[in-house]
């Protein structure tokens, strides 16, 4: 079986994608891991604590955050993938640049964690469709410096039916490439072009997104509206570090809806979640 294949043979549990942003300002490690060696490392660390792919991105996507240039995104993913694939990692680069999901997939990567679904340069697609890699299309309106303000959903259904007919739209696209259907997974994209209540809402309603037909990725780890769920009294929110147990609570939710992975910092507190969660289950 290839690679590709097997990350869709049920485990009865999500998958676990374990985050090394090798950026200096992602709003949740920014700056932690941006030595090659340091990422390299942390990845290891997260396959120790039970990560089934490492999402190596270049990129912060944090609201109000400026791109990098793509020399120097291509400099901070290439090297890391290149160590850790070589080491039998699973690993997925999280890009919206083809160039970058080239070089990703030639050093190692077999999936393309792409946060625009194709939006930000459709070329990519192309690239995935050659490659005959995994692709991760995730709902997004725009990019971080603005997305803010494409945070309404006043249409009939509001932020559920729109994520979901925008990200149908995407999977026309995907296909049209030349993708093959069984390679698309699709994530609702909580935190971008979204507020608070709408990462709820698309929380609470996973249904429609599972009607789809494709996989479900989610990344709600350390995001914000935890942050602001958690806030103290005096209405400070609270610190991105100090959302972990609020996090593992989404694990265990978003297992129990049947998800296909979870995007997650901390993957030893998800894994021992996932292992409580089976247990109860019959799983394991
Ligand atoms: N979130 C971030 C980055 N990449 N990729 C996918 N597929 N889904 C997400 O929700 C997602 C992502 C932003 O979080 P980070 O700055 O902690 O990496």
């Amino acid at each position: 079986m290839t690679e590709s294949a097997a990350l869709f043979v049920p485990l009865g549990r999500p998958r676990l994608m374990g985050v090394v942003n090798v950026t200096p300002d992602s709003f949740s490690d920014g700056g932690r891991w941006l030595e090659p060696e340091a990422a390299v490392a942390h990845g290891r660390d997260l396959l120790a604590d039970g990560a089934d792919i490492l999402d190596i991105g270049g990129e912060s996507t944090r609201p109000g955050a400026t791109r990098p240039l793509v020399e120097e995104e291509l400099g901070r993913v290439v090297p890391v993938i290149a160590a850790l694939a070589a080491e039998g990692a699973v690993v997925s680069v999280d890009t919206m640049r083809s160039e970058v999901a080239e070089a990703a997939l030639a050093a190692g990567a077999t999936i393309v964690n792409d946060v625009s679904g194709g939006l930000a340069d459709p070329r990519i697609l192309d690239v995935v469709a050659e490659s005959g890699a995994v692709y991760v299309a995730m709902h997004w309106r725009a990019h971080a410096d603005h997305m803010r303000d494409f945070a309404v959903y006043d249409g009939p259904g509001g932020v559920v039916a729109a994520v979901c007919e925008e990200l149908a739209l995407r999977v026309e696209a995907i296909l049209a490439a030349g993708v093959a259907p069984d390679r698309i997974v699709l994530d609702p994209g909580l935190g971008f072009a979204k507020r608070a209540e709408h990462n709820w809402e698309l929380l609470r309603d996973l249904d429609p997104l599972q009607a789809l037909g494709h996989p479900l990725l989610v990344g709600a780890s350390r995001k914000s509206f935890l942050g602001r769920l958690l806030a103290g009294p005096g209405g400070a929110v609270r610190p991105v570090d100090e959302r972990e147990h609020a996090s593992t609570a989404l694990t265990v939710h978003l297992a129990q809806r049947g998800v296909w992975g979870l995007r997650v910092h901390d993957v030893r507190a998800a894994h021992d979640a996932l292992q409580v969660v089976a247990r109860l289950t019959g799983e394991e």
